[in-house]
């Protein structure tokens, strides 16, 4: 007799268990739509949104020294995009930028290559103090010669996340004269 009151008791508190688990696991579900709701408080910001269609053309690009790149007839979108090419190489820099809210910073733009090879289109990211190399165009998965490819990446690395934030076009090395390049449609976002 003794043996089964003991084991009705074991059941009953085993039932108990069950049941608070299950409620466990709907208190869990509801824990997660208040995170969904944290969620989208997060803000998208443009930081920088460029199609070099005004005059002038290069007014985001002159703050952190003025460029060489021309601008030219052959767009993305609209009218124009940024063109490198022989002789009127060298660096297209983005004026500051304000990322020290950021908690991600989203770079992206097409690009139009024509006759690269390695290193002539370098994507930098300034952190403050130095450029950073992001990428070699010509290494981008996206990368085609003579089509327009879309460049677009995440950024989440903390040091960028600063007031001095910049994107730089180093095309020092481009200087074939078989080679050029056209950048269009730069965006650049953060969360915060
Ligand atoms: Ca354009
Ligand atoms: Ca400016
Ligand atoms: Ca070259």
């Amino acid at each position: 007799m003794k043996k089964i009151l003991f084991l009705l008791l074991a059941f009953t508190m085993l039932l108990v268990m069950v049941t608070k688990s299950t409620f466990g696991y709907f208190s869990d579900s509801e824990a997660s739509t208040g995170s969904r709701f944290t969620a989208w408080e997060i803000a998208t910001v443009t930081l920088l949104n460029d199609g070099f269609e005004v005059d002038p053309w290069d007014s985001n690009w002159d703050d952190n020294g003025t460029t060489n790149w021309g601008r030219k007839a052959y767009p993305h979108s609209g009218s124009y995009a940024a063109e490198c090419k022989k002789n009127t190489n060298g660096y297209l820099t983005s004026d500051s930028l304000d990322a020290s809210e950021a908690t991600s910073i989203t770079v992206s733009f097409w690009f139009n290559p024509d006759g690269l090879d390695t290193g002539d289109i370098l994507v930098q990211l300034y952190n403050g103090s130095t450029y950073d190399t992001l990428y070699d165009l010509i290494e981008y998965p996206t990368f085609q010669d003579k089509e327009w490819c879309y460049f677009s990446e995440e950024i989440t690395d903390s040091q960028y996340f600063n007031s001095d934030f910049r994107l730089r076009f180093d095309g020092s090395a481009l200087v074939d004269s078989k080679e050029t390049c056209h950048i269009d449609d730069v965006l650049i976002t953060m969360e915060q």
